[in-house]
């Protein structure tokens, strides 16, 4: 990774008003969006943090959209992300992996925006202390303002249309990254101040670490390309390095290099993760920070979505080991029609 060091103390809402300076139609809409976002983000790290010890650990009882059991912290994370954008009054609906349905945000007709989120990724490593995070996609709306939006309409968007996306991880410290393709930017939260400090500016992922993340307990259930792709990847050295959780996943590959799989199966061919608030917020950093991310075939930036929760199998990290898993994908499509 290559990023500028920054040779000024800077906040995250400082850096935002500094570069919306620059833009001379800025609303400042956008400051206040990261802004409501990043407060969310440090009461979940101060949640996240507790846990343990304020009994928020463990399961409500129930199962979400997706069918997984919902942590209590899951949605405590919702409902403090919810809280913290509703007020600006900028936000018309919010999609999120805890609810089935778009939230229509009251007093939200007149938002500009929309916003998905997994309000607490790799939940079920709370428990065990590892790094776990928030992952988020702002969306311009495509409604009226004024009109109450038709959520749907406002968030089956391409990643390429995303206005801005980003994540927090909740690990050894809280990190915020975000992007509004202008390049990504990283913040450190400083406890002591409550502040979201400027880190690296302008992250590049230089591609340099040999690393693969993929959950090969399931290689049992993986087509032959993947299974192929994984031995060339072990034939040429490469250290297999797998959290389980995406967020941590993704930031090492992304501070480091390295690749991301998560392929489909014969069991789930779309995989688990999901496109509109996992993948495409993902992708989007990636790509800005010169990497690339795919489904296999088609950029992730470039689908379609036709289903709020709808999932995709991703490879996502440096753009050279992304362009090869394609290769291999397309050969293997080509030949196997002859
Ligand atoms: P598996 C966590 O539940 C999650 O959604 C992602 O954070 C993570 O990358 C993936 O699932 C892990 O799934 O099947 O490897 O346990």
């Amino acid at each position: 990774m290559t990023s500028q060091t920054p040779d000024r103390l800077s906040t995250v809402t400082q850096f935002i008003l500094e570069r919306e300076r620059d833009r001379p139609n800025a609303t400042g809409d956008f400051t206040a969006l990261l802004n409501a976002i990043a407060l969310a983000g440090k009461r979940i790290s101060h949640d996240v943090n507790r846990a343990g010890i304020a009994d928020i650990i463990g399961l409500t009882g129930e199962t979400n959209i997706q069918d997984e059991q919902v942590q209590k912290l899951d949605m405590i994370a919702n409902t403090q992300l919810e809280r913290a954008l509703a007020p600006t009054g900028l936000v018309c609906a919010i999609g999120s992996e805890e609810e089935d349905e778009p939230v229509q945000l009251e007093n939200g007709e007149n938002g500009r925006y929309v916003v998905l989120y997994d309000p607490l990724d790799g939940s079920s490593n709370i428990d065990v202390g590892a790094p776990i995070g928030t992952i988020f996609s702002i969306y311009k709306r495509k409604t009226p303002v004024g009109s109450t939006s038709n959520s749907l309409e406002d968030m089956l968007q391409p990643g390429r249309d995303l206005a801005a996306s980003g994540y927090m991880i909740y690990g050894s410290s809280t990190m915020l990254a975000y992007t509004t393709g202008e390049g990504v930017h990283l913040f450190t939260l400083d406890p002591e101040i409550g502040e979201f400090i400027l880190t690296n500016s302008d992250l590049k992922d230089d591609g340099g670490a040999k690393v693969y993340s993929a959950n090969e307990g399931h290689s049992l259930t993986w087509d032959k390309v993947d299974l192929e792709w994984v031995s060339q990847l072990k034939e040429e050295g490469y250290s297999s390095r797998y959290i389980g959780s995406l967020v941590a996943d993704f930031h090492r590959n992304l501070l480091r290099g390295g690749i991301f799989a998560y392929p489909g199966n014969s069991a789930a061919p779309n995989g688990k993760l999901r496109l509109l608030y996992e993948a495409a917020p993902l992708a989007f950093i990636m790509e800005q920070a010169g990497g690339s991310a795919t489904d296999g075939k088609r950029r992730i930036l470039d689908i379609q979505p036709t289903e709020l929760h709808q999932r995709t199998p991703l490879y996502i990290g440096s753009a050279s080991e992304v362009e090869r898993i394609i290769k291999m994908r397309a050969h293997t499509s080509t030949t196997a029609t002859r």
